[in-house]
């Protein structure tokens, strides 16, 4: 196994690279309590991982691997290549990733999955189903996915920013352990802001904005950068049986320099409060 992460929570895998092994490439979560699934892991991200040729020898798993309920957890930009069944498995599954038991709430986007005996596969023979996975945009070839994935020496440690530590106007902050993956955010019931000064070096980043869709209302979302408008969008709705789900959108790729003002106005609809939880800025 390459990497093995289990009852964990807010942890980020990501610029690895992992190959040559014989069973798994990065398992993600573990066998929870299934009375307080939520209470294990949750809000973790597997971004832009780099794993070819593992699986060499075992069966039952896969090149990333997911276990038990993880509300909040994101799949994303990772590049998973000859992931085929060795000489020496059994009859158990083989997939570049594998949702095993009772894994829920994860979302699974922009991945490139290349040369694969099975690209996704969903446990389905357990009497704990896999449900409530959002699949988007994976592919068997993408360069942009592939040059992005892996080490890189530009590489530097995710900024991540609490909404609720940033500084504020219209927004009051809000502590719920069901809501906030730290247990903290922010909520409006009109419109709001929260600003953040970006003071890394010039570079290249990604901003993904955390935020909670709300089945009361889908809340408006604008993402200001030295307050020219670089973004905007709309809530999603919370998944089958959440009242609301951490949710987060990404910008592409844009330039920021120091002391640049990062800010993300919320618009609240309904009953929704256009809550948010964090920034993150990302290479
Ligand atoms: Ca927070």
């Amino acid at each position: 196994m390459g990497i093995m992460a289990s009852w964990i929570r807010n942890t980020t895998i990501e610029r690895n690279e992992i190959s040559d092994a014989p069973y798994m490439g990065i398992q993600v979560g573990n066998q929870s309590d299934i009375k307080s699934p939520n209470k294990t892991a949750g809000y973790n991200t597997v971004r832009n991982n780099k794993i070819n040729n593992v699986m060499k020898l075992l069966d039952d798993g896969g090149g990333i691997y997911t276990l038990a309920r993880q509300i909040g957890t994101q799949v994303t930009g990772n590049y998973i290549s000859n992931i085929m069944r060795g000489k020496w498995a059994m009859d158990a599954p083989i997939a570049a990733i594998y949702h095993d038991s009772c894994s829920e709430y994860i979302s699974v986007e922009n991945n490139v999955l290349q040369q694969v005996a099975n690209d996704l596969f969903y446990q389905e023979s357990t009497n704990c189903k896999v449900k409530n996975i959002t699949q988007l945009n994976n592919t068997d070839f993408s360069e942009h996915i592939q040059n992005q994935s892996g080490r890189t020496e530009k590489y530097s440690e995710p900024l991540k920013r609490e909404a609720e530590k940033a500084k504020l106007k219209g927004y009051k902050i809000e502590r719920s352990q069901d809501k906030y993956s730290n247990g903290e955010g922010i909520a409006t019931e009109k419109a709001g802001s929260a600003s953040v000064i970006f003071n890394k070096d010039t570079g290249s980043f990604y901003i993904r904005i955390a935020y909670l869709a709300e089945n009361k209302g889908q809340s408006q979302f604008k993402l200001y950068i030295n307050n020219v408008l670089l973004e905007s969008w709309t809530a999603s709705r919370p998944a089958e049986g959440l009242a609301d789900e951490f949710k987060s959108f990404t910008t592409s790729s844009i330039t920021l320099h120091r002391n640049d003002v990062i800010k993300v106005v919320g618009i609240a609809k309904g009953k929704a409060q256009a809550r948010l939880d964090y920034i993150e800025i990302f290479n």
